[in-house]
């Protein structure tokens, strides 16, 4: 055994405490991490207040959706904190760090299966769109991340973290046909056109930066360190959650009778009934 797969090995068989050492000791992943935890608890106190008054069935499931995309933050957050869903990887023949023990804060990925579904739906519920585009969102959302998290983990081989990253894109590209094709229209006849255009560009632009990080980070091509492509995730969560959310729920707030429906026209795909 080489001086190298030595160390891996023992890496590997790391234990939580040895996790949580290496974190604290990399203070830009830490950082990251624990700004993260700070603002997703100040965001939920203030959401909190902001859906006090709200009574709508619509306009209530579209505050719950937005109040669990921080209340999963801070969990998951706490979860890398603790060194829980972090580890070392050992990455395969043909990566850059081939044959080094990685840290991975693969937690991210996990947790992303269920913050991201919530941000879909409450923008499904926002421009009132029908639950068979809904499912669609959603499913292929989950998809997206699941085999993001599936990307991440394989350490068996380089072609198959690509190939998973491949698969993902996929599912990805379903994602932004409904935000870009379906659901403008869908807001334009709902009259949340104004308010969905701003929150579609932010969440499409913010989007497309998640992937392209995991690329140039340790998961990809490690082009760069882990601590900065922890603050990478972690900008881009700022802005795509808390600032995405605060901006839907001010809008929400202000504007109850808009969507003051019982959303979601099940089943029939928007169109009105035939006697009618
Ligand atoms: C991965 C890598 C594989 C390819 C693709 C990805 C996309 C991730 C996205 C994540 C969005 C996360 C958000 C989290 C908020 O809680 C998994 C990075 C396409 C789009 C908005």
């Amino acid at each position: 055994m080489t001086a190298a797969s030595t160390t891996a090995t023992t890496m590997l068989q790391a234990t939580q405490a040895d996790v949580l050492q290496e974190i604290q000791s990399n203070f830009l992943l830490n950082s990251s991490i624990w700004v993260n935890i700070a603002l997703a608890g100040v965001v939920i106190l203030l959401f909190v207040a902001m859906g006090r008054d709200i009574e709508s069935p619509r306009a209530k499931l579209i505050w719950v959706a937005t109040m669990l995309v921080p209340l999963v933050s801070i969990s998951s957050y706490a979860g890398l904190a603790s060194g829980l869903t972090v580890g070392f990887l050992q990455m395969p023949p043909g990566h850059a760090l081939a044959g080094q023990e990685v840290l991975s804060p693969w937690g991210r990925y996990l947790t992303w299966t269920f913050s991201t579904p919530m941000i879909l739906l409450a923008l499904g519920l926002l421009a009132d769109t029908d639950i068979a585009s809904l499912f669609t969102a959603i499913t292929m959302d989950i998809g997206m991340c699941v085999t993001g998290l599936a990307a991440a983990l394989i350490t068996s081989s380089h072609l198959l973290r690509w190939v998973f990253y491949g698969i993902s894109c996929a599912f990805f590209v379903a994602v932004l046909y409904v935000l870009l094709v379906q659901w403008p229209a869908d807001a334009e006849a709902a009259g949340t056109s104004e308010i969905f255009g701003t929150l579609k560009i932010l969440t499409v632009v913010l989007w497309l930066g998640y992937p392209i990080l995991w690329a140039l980070g340790s998961e990809g091509v490690a082009l760069l360190s882990v601590g900065v492509t922890s603050w990478g995730y972690s900008g881009l969560d700022i802005l795509a959650k808390y600032v995405f959310a605060f901006l839907l729920l001010r809008w929400v707030a202000a504007n109850e009778g808009t969507v003051s429906g019982s959303g979601m026209s099940i089943g029939s795909g928007g169109a009105a009934p035939a006697d009618d």
